[in-house]
């Protein structure tokens, strides 16, 4: 088995070599060696829901002081987090790429900021950031790195016991017109914003190598985009510590720690053959 992998590693790096237009989508996995719990792992519960509870506009409505809750414990927790080896793999691919005359494109499922830590500069944070905040009713947007992000938030919001529920007009609310904010965020059943699924598109058209990394392959439209590449021929590789609905499509699967595969993968000394 070793064998293969490293023979695999080797062929891939060649094809990286030769690529002119990588595009690399990134889920929860590639996060989790920093210490950031993913959704459908054992870190998928925060008190007794499920994120998929949490992260839709239903859940808001009806608990906008749950939702914050849950937010503002993910801000909180993501901040003594660090960018790990995977994530710092990639930024470096993506300067030496860069320098090559070559694209290198970074799309990111994630909203914990980690790639732009890192340093990836060509990033689409498709699902929104942790740091952002929207207006509910004047749609003014803007980032928020407050910790808390409001009074009634501090020391709220652990997983362990639920407290009062905070009055609204106690939420984090819009610098602007003081109505209530709520994360910008993509939440289940909600689309992804049209100039982000745009970006996307062209990278999707100029893609002649994919790298997916970390996601479980269950959550659309990202996970329509491997077999959107695999009927263009793009080769495609997947690194994940599971096999995923993509694990048949990709044309290399990679099965280990990405903070410890995708250094082999992606490291500085590719050069042309
Ligand atoms: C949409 C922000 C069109 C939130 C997220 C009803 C109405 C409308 C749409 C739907 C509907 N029902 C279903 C849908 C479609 C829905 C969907 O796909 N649902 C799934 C559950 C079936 N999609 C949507 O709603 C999307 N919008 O379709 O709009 C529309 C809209 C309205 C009307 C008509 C059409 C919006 C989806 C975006 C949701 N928001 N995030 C937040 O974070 O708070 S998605 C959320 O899941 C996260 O962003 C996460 O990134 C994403 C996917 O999860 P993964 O990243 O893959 O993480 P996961 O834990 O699942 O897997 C981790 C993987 O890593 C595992 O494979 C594991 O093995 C691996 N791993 C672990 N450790 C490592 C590792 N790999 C490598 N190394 C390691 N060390
Ligand atoms: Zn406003």
């Amino acid at each position: 088995m070793a064998s293969t992998t490293t023979g695999k590693i080797a062929e891939f790096r060649r094809l990286l070599s030769r690529a002119h237009s990588v595009l690399v989508l990134t889920g929860a996995g590639i996060s989790a060696e920093s210490g950031v719990p993913t959704f459908r792992g054992a870190g998928g519960l925060w008190r007794q829901f499920r994120v998929t509870d949490l992260a839709t506009p239903a859940a808001f409505s009806r608990s906008p002081s749950l939702v914050w809750e849950f937010y503002h414990y993910r801000r909180e927790l993501v901040r003594t987090k660090q960018p790990n080896k995977a994530h710092i793999a990639i930024a470096q691919a993506e300067a030496k790429f860069e320098k090559q005359g070559k694209r290198f494109n970074v799309i990111t499922q994630n909203v914990d900021g980690l790639h732009r830590r890192a340093g990836t500069k060509n990033l689409i944070e498709m699902h929104g950031n942790l740091f952002m905040t929207r207006c509910t009713s004047c749609g003014f947007t803007e980032e928020n790195n407050s910790s808390p992000i409001c009074e009634s938030l501090r020391n709220r919001g652990s997983p362990a016991e639920n407290g009062p529920d905070i009055n609204e007009k106690d939420l984090p609310c819009c610098r602007k017109c003081k109505s209530l904010v709520r994360p910008h965020i993509v939440w289940f059943g909600e689309q992804i914003w049209d100039d982000v699924l745009e970006k996307i598109e062209k990278e999707i058209q100029l893609c002649d190598l994919f790298l997916v990394v970390g996601t479980s392959s269950v959550v659309y439209p990202a996970a329509g985009y491997a077999s959107i590449l695999s009927q263009k021929n793009i080769p495609i590789a997947e690194v994940n510590i599971e096999t995923t609905p993509s694990t048949s499509i990709a044309t290399y699967h990679f099965h280990g720690p990405a903070a410890q595969l995708l250094p082999q993968l992606l490291s500085s000394n590719i050069d042309d053959e």
